[in-house]
């Protein structure tokens, strides 16, 4: 049956993707992002190449009163929300706790803990009004490990691990479905964004190894959200096989 899907951060990396596997199989989409052109250029392409229709609606998560502008009006048609996927999220920085900067640290916790809030605040009511929905966090292997210089970053993905197991528990009774995903290294604008533009430190996190694509945590998001009704996946972890955990990794030397 066709859902209607809302992928927060469709502009790249794992929410593009997983906005054109829910198209591909004809659900409808709501995609946001910070990135206005790019979240138009999406929405075109997908109803071009699918027939999908896409609703972009252009905000930052962190932005409160306009998460509940844009999500708490929608248009009747777009309000019934089946799949909800929070992704939007983001490292800043790579420094030890003493020599962090403050700034990177309120972007990580604003967005990846505070904007996850806001959106499912909004959402989560839509869905027990129904009594039924689907909610994927995109946590991080750094929600169940921490590593050297990634307090921040870990402990905002710990969080969302913490918020996935709790809503999970708040909302049993409403018949949804809480699932977390927390990939290991995908190749994404991740790393880009992490090092401020840096394409080579970029680079180097996935040299030598063959990370996972965007493409293969939308497909098992896409798998999970199949699956019947009764069950629910509750918590993957997913790495390349290059990858045993967040510390060691196997590369190939030249
Ligand atoms: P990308 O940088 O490619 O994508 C991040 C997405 O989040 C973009 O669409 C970006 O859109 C959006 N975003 C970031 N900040 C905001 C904001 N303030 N408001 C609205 N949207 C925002 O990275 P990934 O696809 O890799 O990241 C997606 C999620 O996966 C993140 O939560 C990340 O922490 C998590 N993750 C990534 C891993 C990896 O190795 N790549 C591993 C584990 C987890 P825009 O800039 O247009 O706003
Ligand atoms: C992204 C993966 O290992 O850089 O969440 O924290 S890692």
């Amino acid at each position: 049956m066709r859902k209607t899907v809302l992928i927060t951060g469709a502009t790249s990396g794992i929410g593009e993707a997983a906005a054109a596997k829910f198209a591909e199989s004809s659900d409808r989409l709501i995609i946001t992002g910070r990135r206005k052109e790019r979240l138009e250029e999406l929405a075109s392409h997908l109803t071009a190449t699918w027939g999908t229709e896409v609703l972009p609606l252009c905000f930052d998560v962190r932005d409160r009163q306009e998460v509940e502008k844009q999500l708490g009006g929608l248009p009747p048609e777009w309000s019934q929300i089946d799949i909800l996927i929070n992704n939007a999220g983001l490292a800043v920085g790579l420094s030890h706790i003493d020599e962090g900067d403050t700034d990177d640290w309120d972007r990580m916790i604003d967005t990846n803990v505070k904007g996850l809030l806001y959106v499912t605040r909004v959402i989560a009511p839509k869905m027990v009004s129904r009594g039924s929905g689907h909610i994927f966090n995109i946590a991080s292997i750094a929600g169940k490990e921490v590593y050297e210089n990634g307090s921040v970053y870990c402990a905002s993905k710990h969080a969302v691990d913490a918020l996935s197991k709790a809503m999970r528990i708040d909302l049993l009774k409403h018949g949804i479905k809480v699932t977390n995903i927390a990939p290991g290294m995908v190749e994404t604008e991740f790393s880009l964004v992490r090092f401020k533009g840096d394409e080579d430190r970029a680079a180097a996190v996935y040299s030598g190894l063959e990370p996972l694509r965007s493409e293969d945590i939308a497909g098992v998001i896409h798998y999970c959200a199949g699956l019947p009704d009764h069950v629910c996946i509750n918590d993957l972890v997913i790495t390349p096989k290059a990858q045993a955990n967040a510390t060691n990794t196997l590369r190939k030397t030249k």
